[in-house]
């Protein structure tokens, strides 16, 4: 079987070379190779390289940051004070305060897997955690210690939803699996992403989930991913939209 299968894409790879103008697409499996013809005109002209598009390098003058201090860290955000938070994949949430990585130092530990974070006008810390939902870490004193005498330990973890509330207009009641990116509006209302109804993926090697491999199997799953708010005010988690591709980053302009 799996020489037939390798066959067939060679006999498919070669007709894609030998036929002018042709697009060969391999999805998923060799028994669905196809060769679709894409018309000259009907092909896309590429964008200029102009104006934000110019080619620069910026980056060039880029350090690291952290580097082997931090595990994973999906999101890295900043405070008005310049301190800088690190959500990591081990459940832990780190801060750098004042920037300064040499003093990284542990700001509280979630025990799931925080994807984002957003801080609200109070210096709240509004987290998506993929498993537990949308929690706030309260602002708490900066270097308290908790039983485990480790700084931040003792900071107030807030559960806040892990489910639609019956009065959303679309999907009521429904359980929200993947809690992905918040961000804030000057109103206070909270949005934030549910990307998938996919159980989460792991890496074999870690045990660890993986947004990567789970975004991956969305995309053979179909469209799942919602877009929801928080009233911090009603306690109301409510669906705005959905039918997204594994729904990831959100930003209020
Ligand atoms: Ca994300």
């Amino acid at each position: 079987m799996l020489a037939v299968s390798a066959f067939i894409v060679s006999v498919a790879v070669l007709l894609g070379y030998a036929y002018k103008d042709a697009y060969l697409s391999i999805p998923s499996s060799a028994s669905r190779v196809t060769i679709m013809h894409v018309p000259v005109e009907a092909q896309p002209t590429p964008r200029a390289f102009e104006g934000p598009y110019q080619t620069n390098d910026l980056l060039k003058g880029a350090k690291r940051l952290a580097d082997g201090i931090v595990r994973g860290p999906e999101t890295v955000l900043a405070d008005k004070e310049g301190n800088i938070f690190f959500m990591e994949e081990t459940g832990r949430i780190s801060w750098a305060p004042g920037g300064q990585v040499e003093a990284h130092q542990l700001y509280t530990d979630v025990g799931g897997h925080p994807l984002g974070a957003q801080f609200d006008s109070e210096g709240n810390l509004y987290v998506c955690d993929l498993g537990k939902g949308l929690l706030m870490i309260e602002k708490g004193e900066k270097g308290e210690k908790g039983e485990k005498g480790e700084k931040g330990d003792a900071r107030k973890i807030v559960f806040l939803t892990d489910r639609v509330s019956d009065e959303s207009l679309i999907d009521p009641g429904t359980r929200i699996h993947y809690a992905n990116d918040v961000d804030i509006a000057k109103d206070g209302m909270v949005y934030f992403t549910d990307s998938t109804t996919l159980a989460a993926a792991r890496f074999q090697s870690t045990g660890l989930y993986s947004t990567l491999e789970t975004s991956h199997l969305e995309l053979y799953q179909g469209p799942t991913g919602r877009l929801l708010s928080y009233d911090p005010a009603t306690c109301t988690t409510r669906v705005l939209a959905k039918g997204f591709y594994f729904a990831n980053g959100v930003a209020v302009a």
